[in-house]
């Protein structure tokens, strides 16, 4: 038998009705088993997101997109208002969905191979026509559901199933930026860089979803863009813990994290 990667911790809470509750569970974050891999971000920005609708008591007034890749699935999670757009279609049809009903807080919630290749164009123009929606963009290089493919934000000499060999530039072109892209754009209010793979970096990105939500709520600017560089644990090929140090060592020197554009002062 192969020995566990991690030895299951017994911790004995003796005074446990003494002892501060930390975390739990938002309300707006279904109780049900999560299909994603053991370790995958996807699940914490699920949570992230549901915890600023439930601090903003926004359930009731909230519609989510769901997009085609891992998180197609993210309607059996998140207890809100749920559409499913073809791939790629999300912010075109958060769109609709926004300018048909203006009082609903909208967000998108995105892979990279959901809207930086098949859904490039409809993310650009929608963001380039500043639509009062908020974009979580999940950034983990590589297309997870179907097998690991080559992505458009893959790093270069990364292997994946169609880039066995890394990817090489010469042939298979450059990694996008996303957020930097379309930070040039007059309708992109809020463009941020996160991660969710520690536990400072998920309290930056909590704090940088929302605002996001905020700014949409008081409806003064554009799109707001929350990039969440994350991982695939399974499509890199790595443990989970391998797959967060290769964030540290390698990703972030390329997909910078911070805030790239920042709502006008007034
Ligand atoms: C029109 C169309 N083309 C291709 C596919 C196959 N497909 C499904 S998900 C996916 C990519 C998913 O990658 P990403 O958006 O990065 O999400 P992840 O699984 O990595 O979270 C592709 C190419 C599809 N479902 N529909
Ligand atoms: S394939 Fe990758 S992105 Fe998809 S659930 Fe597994 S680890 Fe997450
Ligand atoms: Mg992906």
């Amino acid at each position: 038998m192969t020995e566990p990667l991690i030895e299951p911790q017994h911790i004995q809470c003796e005074n446990l009705d003494q002892m501060d509750q930390v975390w739990t569970r938002p309300e707006t974050l279904i109780d049900r088993k999560l299909h994603y891999c053991p370790g995958c971000g996807h699940s914490v920005a699920h949570r992230l997101i549901m915890e600023t609708i439930d601090e903003l008591n926004i359930q009731e007034t909230t519609i989510g997109v769901a997009p085609v890749g891992c998180s197609v699935f993210a309607y059996h999670y998140m207890d809100i208002d749920m559409q499913e757009a073809a791939h790629g279609r999300a912010t075109a049809v958060a769109t609709g969905i926004k300018r048909v009903l203006p009082d609903r807080i909208v967000f998108t919630y995105q892979g990279d191979g959901d809207l930086a290749a098949i859904g490039t164009a409809e993310t650009i123009h929608t963001i380039n026509r500043g639509e009062n929606i908020v974009i979580i963009f999940v950034n983990n290089g590589i297309y997870g559901m179907t097998g690991g493919q080559m992505a458009p934000t893959t790093l270069p000499g990364f292997v994946t199933s169609t880039s066995p060999n890394g990817r090489d530039t010469h042939t298979m072109g450059y990694p996008l930026k996303m957020a930097e892209m379309i930070s040039v754009l007059p309708g992109a209010y809020y463009v941020t860089r996160q991660a969710v793979h520690s536990a400072k970096s998920v309290r930056k990105a909590k704090k940088a979803t929302l605002k996001a939500f905020q700014y949409q709520m008081d409806g003064k600017g554009g799109t707001s863009f929350v990039e969440i560089v994350s991982n695939c644990p399974s499509g890199w090929k790595m443990t989970p813990v391998e797959s967060n140090q290769y964030l540290d060592d390698e990703i972030f020197d390329f997909y910078t994290l911070g805030d790239i554009k920042l709502p006008p002062k007034e």
